[in-house]
């Protein structure tokens, strides 16, 4: 049995699973989403995610046809009917069908999306050395324009930035006749040249074991395994700060990691060809990571 995509109240065959060409989720980028995981039959911070979801939809005035509680009914059922321990769950919410114009009162109803797949993990390389990433000339959509605290579907700033670290990396192999120098991740600005977020996870540094992240104010997704992180950091008696970053103090930091849902929490060990602290994965970095893990196969709504 293949795996089946809800899409308003039906299940369909992952092939079959299609939304109209007229949907301006499609044509605008207009719609919200979450990307959400479940580990061994429990949905991590399920009610965070769907609260996000709802300010998101409230920031763009776009009214979610459903109930949060029949959302998560849905998000439940979906997971059971594929059969999935452990996966990956895209939650989506467009503007709907309408015509070619932007006026979203053309669009009569809100379609909801729910897509439960296997989860495709980081090499395990990655947790284990850390990762090399670069800063990027695009810096992260002003707040006032379009804030990013909203998770919306319209993700070209990240992906802009994603695709400039790429070609760094290709520029830079040529250059010294390697195959490949990649860069794993993008770090972005904010448009003050602040230290943001990269395109899919939030930035912590570790300064004289203080635990350092920069404010959501400033135009950043306000990540949830950040807030998870932010926790169990403070739990074990550590400072924690959100404070605003610079390059300079990425470089001369003990240590640094990213946070997000794909990725968990992933060292870094070289930012900007800059070696951090010993250039290897740092002791609290991971003991966060092994709390964390802890705390994934403990916390979360059963299916
Ligand atoms: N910043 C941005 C811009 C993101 O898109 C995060 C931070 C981390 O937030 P959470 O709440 O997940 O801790 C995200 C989240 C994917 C994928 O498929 C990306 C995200 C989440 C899930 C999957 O690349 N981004």
């Amino acid at each position: 049995m293949g795996l089946k995509v809800y899409i308003n109240g039906e299940y369909f065959e992952k092939d079959e699973a299609k939304v109209s060409v007229f949907d301006h989720g499609l044509l605008y980028g207009d719609g919200v989403f979450e990307g959400i995981r479940s580990y061994e039959g429990l949905v991590f911070k399920l009610k965070e995610h769907i609260d996000r979801l709802y300010e998101s939809s409230h920031g763009i005035m776009l009214t979610v046809p459903f109930s949060k509680e029949d959302m998560i009914k849905a998000v439940l059922e979906t997971l059971k009917l594929n059969q999935l321990d452990n996966a990956y769950i895209r939650l989506v919410v467009t503007r709907g069908i309408g015509d070619l114009g932007l006026d979203p009162r053309k669009c009569k109803s809100a379609s909801i999306i729910i897509i439960t797949d296997n989860i495709k993990l980081y090499p395990e390389k990655m947790y284990k050395e850390g990762l090399n990433i670069i800063t990027v000339p695009t810096p992260r959509n002003i707040p006032e324009a379009l804030n990013p605290q909203i998770k919306s579907l319209n993700y070209l700033n990240n992906i802009l930035a994603k695709i400039e670290a790429i070609n760094c990396g290709y520029e830079e192999a040529l250059m010294i006749e390697a195959i490949n120098c990649g860069y794993e991740e993008a770090l972005m600005f904010t448009a003050h040249g602040y230290v943001a977020e990269c395109t899919g996870d939030n930035i912590f540094i570790i300064k004289d074991n203080s635990l350092i992240t920069p404010p959501a104010y400033l135009g950043i997704l306000k990540g949830i395994t950040r807030a998870c992180v932010m926790d169990i950091a403070k739990k074990a008696g550590m400072v924690v700060k959100e404070e605003i970053i610079t390059r300079h103090n990425i470089f001369t930091a003990s240590e640094c990691f990213l946070t997000g849902t794909a990725a968990e929490i992933i060292p870094v060990v070289c930012v900007d060809k800059r070696i951090i602290g010993d250039g290897k994965p740092g002791k609290i970095t991971l003991n966060l990571m092994k709390e964390f893990r802890k705390l994934t196969k403990t916390d979360g709504v059963k299916y």
